[in-house]
């Protein structure tokens, strides 16, 4: 069985949000969506996608350049070429693209609709079988204003729609970032788990400061609350304190998490398929943390529904310590699919058919892509 590409289209998507999404770099109003339609010649066609968050402020990758290095340099590369799996697939591209693993992310996940089509089965099974077919799902307080977080936290909470939260801080001062977590904490109840993700803005000594705080106050994880570059200082965090480290900006591929883990981080990574170039790499870095002992998270780069199901395809198949955040698409106003993503009960259903399972909706893609 293999796959020869015929022809790769790209759009880029903008799709405005339900309300002002404030993290500690940028505040958005809108997602841009990099849609990926791979025809290959035996006569499937698979859909993937690629974004980032807040224009070039959140990551190296812009929509604009996602949409330009698969134009300008995967897609004629890939086109004309037969593939038997992922794996020639990504040697392809990495041996004359370096990083961009953001637009890898997008053509490996067409790929795998495609070859999920062609051989009738879901991308999971593709990846090694889902164990689950339902995943926990957060939801993400980050309105900028600490009474309007707990009113929709409370709301969401008596929907039944999610029952644990993750709080973006960093942007502001220490202390009121601090007593904005903790108020929302109080509010919203002991059984309830509330996790903080400080998107790098703190400095070693201010996360000194900050997780001794956030400890003592109920809080149950903390996200990125230092740098990227500064492993050393993520490693001591993890050591000293009790409450747990969940690595994100610092671990995108398998060599990133092989290196925290051997440095001694204990606490957690959050896998995204973006960061690492697709579903099949993002689950190499996975494999690497179970052989470490590091706890795993299922991440997201507030991707629409195709690439919020092919990470959950992915995520299936591992066990998720700290579940996952794959509530990209209830971010945003409306989709370009026909067959939306079902949330109850603090979780996100898979879906079935072959490949993704994702039906898109041409005509709003075609309403929503960029003229
Ligand atoms: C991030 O850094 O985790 C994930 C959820 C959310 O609200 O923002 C993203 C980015
Ligand atoms: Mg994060």
């Amino acid at each position: 069985m293999s796959l020869t590409i015929e022809s790769i289209t790209c759009w880029l998507v903008d799709i405005p949000t339900i309300r002002p999404h404030k993290l500690s770099m940028a505040t958005m109003g809108c997602q841009t969506l990099t849609i990926v339609r791979m025809e290959c010649v035996q006569g499937v066609v698979g859909w993937g996608e690629a974004t980032t968050i807040g224009g070039l402020s959140y990551g190296a990758e812009s929509p604009e350049g996602i949409r330009s290095a698969i134009e300008t340099y995967l897609a004629p590369l890939l086109c004309g070429q037969t593939f038997s799996g992922v794996a020639s697939l990504a040697q392809m591209m990495n041996a004359s693209v370096k990083g961009n693993t953001f637009a890898k992310s997008a053509l490996e996940t067409a790929f795998l609709d495609a070859l999920g089509k062609q051989l009738n089965v879901p991308v999971s099974t593709l990846l090694g079988g889902a164990l689950t077919q339902r995943l926990p799902v957060l939801w993400t307080l980050a309105s900028g204003d600490t009474n309007k977080d707990i009113d929709e936290g409370k709301r969401l909470l008596a929907e039944g729609r999610h029952n644990t939260f993750k709080l973006k801080i960093g942007a502001g001062e220490l202390h009121s970032d601090i007593r904005h977590a903790l108020a929302i904490k109080a509010a919203l109840g002991d059984g309830v788990s509330v996790r903080v993700d400080v998107n790098q803005a703190w400095d070693l000594p201010s996360a000194i400061k900050g997780m001794a705080l956030l400890q003592e106050g109920g809080i149950d994880l903390v996200e990125q609350p230092i740098p990227l570059w500064d492993t050393r200082g993520l490693i001591a965090l993890s050591q000293r304190f009790t409450l747990p480290i969940l690595a994100d900006e610092a671990v995108a591929t398998l060599h990133d998490g092989y290196g925290l883990a051997n440095g001694g981080f204990t606490g957690a990574y959050a896998l995204k398929i973006a960061k690492a170039g697709g579903p099949v790499q993002a689950l190499k870095l996975a494999h690497v943390a179970q052989a470490a002992g590091v706890a795993l998270y299922g991440g997201t780069m507030l991707e629409g529904t195709l690439g919020t199901v092919a990470s959950l395809h992915a995520w299936s198949t591992l066990k998720m310590q700290w579940g996952t955040e794959m509530f990209g698409p209830l971010l945003l106003k409306d989709d370009i699919v026909a067959n939306p993503l079902v949330f109850s009960d603090g979780q996100v259903t898979l879906p079935q058919g072959p490949g993704l399972g994702v039906e898109i909706d041409e005509d709003k893609l075609r309403y929503y892509a960029r003229k």
